[in-house]
């Protein structure tokens, strides 16, 4: 029998690539992430394994270690990819927890694939967790895994995690396989959410669906506690500070400024191209100001970097053109011969590159509609160590909650937005300092290990049946 771990991550996507080396070698590789950078302490001390899909469709690679972690790839043809991924996780979940910012779409048969793969991934976890062992659930794709995972080892203390936020009660109730979801949730011990009001809407959730009862965050099922929580994730501070403090990365961000012509306010947005994270109307907003005269082209510039994804969803084709219509308009009407009033980069980049666009970057712009924390946000504030910079964040945004001393604003509100900007580019030095120190200090005790262990220390205490010792605030 293959050995058994202690410590089980479950994710839909593996924490590896596979690449090709210049003698022509396919090789794997760890992919650089937050997640894996803050598991990697605990996965090794535990000889832990990650559950995983590992891209490409068809038979799975055979299960392998690559730096001290187990990689367990579990398949996915080419209709379960369509069905579960892109389909019930993409097209459905997706829109409807980030407040159906799009309508989310409902088709039978991508539940019943959705729940099919969700056992495959239960089973693959059953079989590679030492009895008694710590399995940890990550995210919408996997959403009836614990219950499944309990089913099958009831002996097992099992987390979950939720990376997007949770919907209030009246949108959760949309969906047609709305029961089956909570009680696949309801099978861990712990469910963690990004914010402390997405605990609220599960918990309520559970009384109002399936009439459970609940105290606290504490919710009774079948004789069972199991609790929820806020857990805000973050990243990896020090490695961002330190990537920033590169002379590489420093001389990189120098050439950035001067290969946009040296203006006065670089303006930066970086996001996966999702409809979620307000591009759009990030765009709208910088249009507006230079029709207004309040930005001039030459002074201001703006970078958007958008990177591909979920390219074969509908709702996305549809967002990359009306984007892409808008930087085309914005440059056509403002743009001059050799300056752009728009750069837009639909492509991906070294982290080493993205922090040198944060340290050039005199405005972080980050306007999501909904997004369960925002790590782009974070990485701004981190690669800011000559405390220079503004950060515009919308107030939807998870990491609202904590960088307090961003420029808030509301998306939904163009005047509003406009406002935040403008604030931003105008605010003197000494003030933009005073706001960036606050932040770095919160996100230097808070990153992404103190995220890991905050977690992993209450699913312990709440497999146990303890309840843990009172927060202090
Ligand atoms: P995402 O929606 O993917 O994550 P986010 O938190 O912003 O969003 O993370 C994006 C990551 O991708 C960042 O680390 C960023 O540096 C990187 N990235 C963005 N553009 C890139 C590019 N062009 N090239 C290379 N890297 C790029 C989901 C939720 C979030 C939640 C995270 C973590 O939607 O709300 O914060 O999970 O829980």
């Amino acid at each position: 029998m293959a050995e058994r771990s202690s410590f089980v991550v479950v994710a839909n996507r593996l924490p590896v690539d596979e690449v090709t080396t210049p003698d022509g070698e396919r090789q794997w590789r760890t992919s650089p992430g937050g997640l894996v950078t803050a598991l990697h302490p605990v996965l090794t001390e535990h000889g832990g394994t990650w559950i995983g899909w590992a891209g490409g469709t068809g038979e799975a690679p055979d299960p392998f270690e690559l730096e001290g972690i187990r990689i367990h790839p579990v398949p996915l043809s080419a209709d379960e990819l369509e069905r579960y991924y892109e389909g019930q996780s993409n097209a459905t979940i997706w829109p409807l927890y980030h407040d159906a910012v799009e309508t989310p779409v409902y088709k039978r048969r991508w539940r019943e694939t959705y729940r099919l793969v969700n056992q495959r991934f239960a089973e693959a976890a059953a079989k590679v967790a030492d009895d008694g062992a710590t399995v940890w659930v990550q995210d919408y794709q996997l959403q009836l895994v614990p219950a499944m995972l309990r089913e099958l080892r009831p002996d097992l203390k099992i987390g979950f995690f939720l990376h997007i936020p949770f919907p209030p009660i009246e949108l959760f109730m949309q969906m047609p396989f709305r029961a089956e979801v909570l009680r696949g949730l309801l099978g861990s011990d712990l469910v963690g959410f990004q914010q402390r009001l997405a605990a609220q809407n599960f918990v309520r959730l559970a009384r109002h669906l399936l009439g459970l009862r609940y105290e606290g965050q504490s919710i009774q099922v079948d004789g069972r506690k199991v609790k929820a929580g806020a857990f805000p994730i973050s990243i990896d501070t020090k490695e961002m500070e330190r990537l920033a403090a590169d002379p590489k990365v420093q001389a990189r961000a120098k050439e950035i400024r001067a290969e946009l012509g040296d203006p006065k306010t670089i303006i930066l947005g970086v996001d996966r191209l999702d409809y979620t994270k307000g591009i759009e109307l990030r765009l709208k907003a910088f249009r507006e100001l230079l029709a207004d005269g309040k930005l001039k082209v030459g002074d201001a510039v703006m970078v958007q970097v958008a990177t591909p994804s979920r390219e074969r969803v509908e709702h996305y084709q549809t967002l990359r053109v009306k984007v892409e219509r808008e930087v085309g308009r914005i440059n056509g009407e403002f743009g001059r011969v050799g300056v752009p009033a728009v750069h837009y980069l639909h492509q991906s980049y070294s982290k080493q590159e993205l922090a040198a666009m944060y340290v050039a970057a005199d405005v972080m712009m980050v306007t999501p509609l909904r997004d369960g924390m925002n790590l782009v946000a974070k990485e701004y504030v981190a690669c800011r160590a000559d405390t220079g910079g503004a950060l515009v964040l919308s107030e939807f945004a998870g990491a609202a909650t904590e960088l307090r001393q961003s420029f808030l604003c509301n998306p939904h509100d163009p005047d509003g937005v406009k406002d935040a900007l403008l604030r931003a580019v105008a605010a003197e030095p000494a003030e933009l300092k005073r706001r960036m120190r606050v932040m770095q200090r919160h996100l230097r005790t808070h990153d992404v290990a103190q995220w890991a262990h905050t977690f992993l220390d209450a699913l312990e205490d709440a497999a146990e049946g303890r309840d843990p010792a009172p927060q202090s605030t």
